[in-house]
Order: structure tokens, then C-alpha cells, then sequence
């Protein structure tokens, strides 16, 4: 025998201590719950008090389902809030691109031989591009850089620079010799592509100025860096070529999958350079040099046509954050 009074208070008590409303709506409403039980108990009351009794009942019970369904309309609700925990958020993570990759090793490979990073800008002028450098414009070798050209207000020819070489100049005009740099960057070209060839791609600049700096320690110097970029004895190559800016000078090829890979132009800074940027003692003498990180890049990783790194194509992409030599 249960009382009215005693299903009220277990009700309110599990009210308070937040029992679920699936759990109340069996307990109390369900066929066998407490509410049937209480009407149940219709049977063995008085006559008199029937009435009464089972308007009491009826109240509760209307009590408890208008609780239920309340409740039950505030879950289905779109507009509740529900916490978000961080493990439950399954990102999909960036990877970082090869070439940034690639030029963060090889800053590190080279800060340990004493060479600082240096920087210049992209938006040069025909100055530190080319006459710097040795190239005037009567000079055929100005046809080797296909150079985007920007219209300049103030009538002093701009571009975008062609190649990281011009740093070399900024920085010796505003630098003493002895010294070692690299310069990290990008540059433009205005040529067609093709699966070894962007329009804008980056370099490494390397330059290196000393009293004894000698081809003989330059020659040391890349087989350092690219035995050391590629954790194994890389056998290097230095062959005859030409720029304006460098006397002799080289391309490095390096020994890999049976073939020799040309992958960037150097040679023994030329005395003229030297001038133009202020320095002109005698006994100063190096080394500089320019490397390709997409042609790098292809390499190292076995990727074969060079459009691809810049594409933004999610086949290529999505494997790039499990990229490391
Ligand atoms: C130069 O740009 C010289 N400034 C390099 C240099 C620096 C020589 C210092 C001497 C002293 P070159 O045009 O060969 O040289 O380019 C250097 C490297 O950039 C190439 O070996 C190649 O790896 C890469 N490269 C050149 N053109 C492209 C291109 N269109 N797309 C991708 N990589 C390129």
C-alpha cells in the first residue's frame, strides 16, 4: 500500500537530484509506475473519499507529466548549448610545405658554419638586380632573367626581382668583410612553366667573404651542406658556366640515383661586384651562390614535376605534413 503523500516527496526528491527524464516518466507515469499503482489503490478506499482521492492523484499526475514533457521539449530543442570538449574536435591538421621545410634545414646546416640569415626585398630595382651585380643593360646576360617589370611612378626602373643575388649587395654595403650569409627568399620570373620550370619559385643565397676563402673551401662548404641536408656522402660536382657577377664561375651537381642533378649556379665573387658595393680591399676574397628549394625539393622527395608544390591540389598536399629528410 502506498500513500499519495509518499510518492510526492520520492518525486520531488528525485527532482532535486536531477534524475533523468526517461527514468521519471517510467517510474511515475509508466503502466506499472507509481501514478497507476496510486489509482490502483482507488479500489480499497472509501466511497466518500474516492472523489477526493483521485483528484489528488489525477493533479500529481498531470504535475509530473507536464515536468516530462517540459523537459523532454528543452532536449529536443536545437538552440541548446551543449560543451564542447577539445578532444572531441577532430581537426585536420596542415602540414608545412617542403620548401619551408627545407629552408629552415638548411638555415640551421649553415647557422653552425657561422652564417647568418639575411633578407631583402622582393620589389627591387634594376640597380641591385642588375648593374650591381655587373649585368648593365647593354649586357647580353640581362636575356638569362626574364624579369617582370613593375611601372614606377617616380621613374626608377622596378621589378620583381629575378633571383636573391641583389641581397648580396645590401648587405655588403652595409656589412664588413669578413663575412657569411645566407638569404632565404623568393623570386620571379617571367618565363612559361613547364614540369622543371615556375615563374616564382625561391632561392638560397649563400656569400661568403674572407682572406683565405678559397674555391677549394667552397667546394668543402657544399659538400658539408648537401652531405648534411641528406644524411649521406654526397659526391658534388663544380662545372665551368658563366655569370656576370661571379669569376669563375660554376653550377653544382650533385651525385644522386645514379645521375648527376644540376641544382644551383655559384662561383668566386668578381672583383667588380666587390667594388660596386664598397669593398675594395685586396685581400678580401669568396664565394657565392644560389640554390633552387623547388628543384631541391624535387629531389629530396621524388617529386616530379614542379607545378605541383605550389598547386594547392589536396591529393599532392595532404602528404606533406609527413614530410622530413
Ligand atoms: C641564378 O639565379 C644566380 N643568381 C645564382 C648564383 C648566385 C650564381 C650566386 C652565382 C653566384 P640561375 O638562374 O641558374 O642562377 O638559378 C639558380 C637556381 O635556381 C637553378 O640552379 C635552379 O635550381 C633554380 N631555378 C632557376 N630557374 C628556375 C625556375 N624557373 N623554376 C624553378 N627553379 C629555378
Amino acid at each position: 500500500m502506498i500513500s499519495i503523500e509518499s510518492v510526492k516527496t520520492q518525486y520531488h526528491t528525485d527532482i532535486d537530484n536531477q534524475v533523468s527524464i526517461e527514468e521519471i516518466e517510467k517510474k511515475y507515469l509508466s503502466r506499472k509506475g507509481y501514478i497507476a499503482q496510486l489509482f490502483e489503490e482507488m479500489k480499497s478506499i472509501s466511497p466518500e473519499k474516492k472523489g477526493a482521492y483521485g483528484q489528488e492523484v489525477n493533479t500529481l499526475k498531470k504535475e509530473i507529466e507536464s515536468y516530462v514533457s517540459q523537459h523532454q521539449h528543452s532536449q529536443e530543442t536545437p538552440l541548446r548549448i551543449h560543451p564542447i570538449h577539445i578532444q572531441d574536435i577532430q581537426a585536420e591538421m596542415g602540414g608545412m610545405s617542403p620548401i619551408s621545410w627545407l629552408m629552415f634545414r638548411i638555415q640551421d646546416i649553415f647557422s653552425e658554419l657561422g652564417f647568418s640569415v639575411a633578407t631583402g626585398p622582393e620589389i627591387e630595382t634594376e640597380k641591385y638586380n642588375f648593374d650591381a651585380l655587373n649585368i648593365p643593360d647593354t649586357h647580353p646576360a640581362r636575356d638569362i632573367w626574364d624579369t617582370m617589370w613593375i611601372q614606377d611612378p617616380l621613374g626608377v626602373k622596378s621589378l620583381l626581382r629575378t633571383h636573391t643575388s641583389p641581397v648580396q649587395i645590401h648587405y655588403m654595403e652595409t656589412h664588413k668583410a669578413p663575412l657569411r650569409i645566407i638569404a632565404p627568399g623568393k623570386v620571379y620570373r617571367y618565363e612559361a612553366t613547364d614540369a622543371t620550370h615556375e615563374t616564382v619559385f625561391h632561392q638560397v643565397e649563400g656569400l661568403m667573404l674572407d682572406t683565405q676563402t678559397s674555391i677549394a673551401t667552397f667546394k668543402g662548404v657544399m659538400h658539408h651542406f648537401f652531405s648534411t641536408l641528406f644524411k649521406q656522402d654526397i659526391k658534388i660536382r663544380l662545372r665551368p658556366s658563366y655569370f656576370p657577377f661571379t669569376e669563375p664561375s660554376f653550377e653544382i651537381d650533385i651525385w644522386m640515383d645514379n645521375t648527376w642533378l644540376e641544382i644551383a649556379g655559384a662561383g668566386m665573387v668578381n672583383r667588380i661586384v666587390l667594388k660596386n658595393a664598397g669593398i675594395t680591399d685586396a685581400d678580401i676574397q669568396g664565394f657565392a651562390f644560389g640554390v633552387g628549394i623547388e628543384r631541391l625539393a624535387m629531389i629530396a622527395y621524388g617529386i616530379d614535376d614542379v607545378r605541383l608544390i605550389h598547386s594547392a591540389d589536396i591529393r599532392f598536399t595532404s602528404q606533406l605534413g609527413k614530410i622530413t629528410l
